[in-house]
């Protein structure tokens, strides 16, 4: 296995706690792994940066990145700085600029872990939201008008592409077809009738090369209260950039929240690098404390791991987070417990 280089973007708030906490579980594995190397370069970008220099990284951020195996983010937003600016200054240029056009945001009910859903048991909701992140309804294409006056318009428009759709929607069948062979394409297409008619469209176009996958369609509103209701009817979720942000929370939400939560910004063409990041934001709330949840961020470097080839290192941190879990005894507030975040990657440690 070569080295693998891993540009760490800590960010603000917890995020910059939680990858501290993801790279001790990274270097551990690879004291212990034969032949697994990292060579980690932090970059001080975010909302701090951008009270220094006004812009949320460097001109020649992207140049600086893209030569890196991987990503591997913390979190962006901080209440000083407009939540759009935090977003388009640094999260959705590297999205877009590295053409990661698949976010991959896994949804595990596991043993040990408290649900707002009555009587659903462990491993029962086990879904793979994939959300198109490069174009849709985040494309940035739109402006204002005579700002300020009575007279004053937005305009915010969204783009689907056939190319941008079609292969978010193969790359899901792909994922499918792996697991329990079920798609759910969410869309909004009574109310929508051009783009997400489209959408549609091209979703039955590419299941005819998919044909031992099942398929449904269903609205944004019915899969919000499904994903409440019936979570467990889900194997593999495909939505546009927007609906697959909402409904992403929502899919946290129903296995324990948001700290354990871990996403994926792949370039699956691996011609760039792609960027690694917990679903969470920067939660200032709790920031500082030392009691932010670290597994998001710890599933999350196993991902990294997963798609960088370490298979098996990344399976060891799944099987530690399930133990950790399971066992219940060391756990952060935000799932009953009154554990430190050091003291949950801790136990990670203990149970690779
Ligand atoms: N962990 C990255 C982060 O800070 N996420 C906050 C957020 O608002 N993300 C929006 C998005 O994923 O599009």
């Amino acid at each position: 296995m070569p080295t693998f280089t891993i540009a760490v973007i800590p960010g603000d708030g917890v995020g910059i706690e939680v990858v501290a906490e993801g790279r001790r579980v990274l270097e551990a594995l690879a004291r212990r792994e034969r032949g697994l190397r990292f060579r980690f370069a932090t970059f001080g970008w975010g909302s701090a940066y951008y009270k220094k220099h006004g812009r949320m990284m460097p001109a020649d951020g992207l140049d600086t990145l893209r030569k890196f195996d991987a990503i591997y983010l913390g979190a962006v937003g901080d209440p000083k700085v407009p939540d759009h600016v935090t977003l388009h200054g640094l999260l959705f240029p590297i999205r877009q600029s590295f053409d990661q056009y698949v976010n991959v945001r896994p949804a595990v009910l596991y043993a040990g872990v408290p649900t707002p859903l009555a009587n659903k048991a462990p491993g029962s909701i086990d879904m793979l939201v994939i959300r198109e992140n490069t174009e849709g309804e985040y494309a940035d294409v739109g402006g204002r008008l005579i700002r300020g006056t009575e007279a004053e318009v937005a305009i915010q428009a969204n783009v689907f592409t056939r190319h941008g759709t079609e292969r978010i929607i193969r790359f899901a069948f792909e994922q499918a077809r792996a697991r329990r062979k079920h798609l759910t394409s969410v869309t909004k297409s009574n109310a929508l009738a051009h783009s997400m008619v489209f959408w549609d469209d091209v979703f039955r176009e590419v299941a005819r090369d998919y044909p031992d996958v099942q398929t449904s369609s269903m609205l944004v509103d019915a899969a919000g209260m499904s994903f409440v209701r019936r979570p467990e009817t889900f194997d593999v979720v495909v939505a546009s950039n927007l609906f697959g942000d909402i409904l992403t929370d929502l899919s946290a939400a129903v296995v324990g929240g948001m700290g354990l939560a871990p996403a994926a910004n792949l370039n699956p063409t691996r011609k760039f690098p792609s960027m690694f990041e917990p679903v969470h934001g920067s939660a200032p709330d709790i920031a500082g404390k030392g009691i932010v949840n670290p597994i998001a961020a710890i599933l999350t470097a196993g991902m990294m791991l997963d798609f960088l080839g370490a298979k098996r290192a990344a399976a060891q941190i799944r099987r530690a987070v399930a133990a950790v879990l399971a066992e219940g005894k060391v756990r952060t507030p935000d799932l009953g417990g009154r554990s430190k975040t050091k003291e949950v990657t801790a136990a990670v440690l203990e149970n690779l």
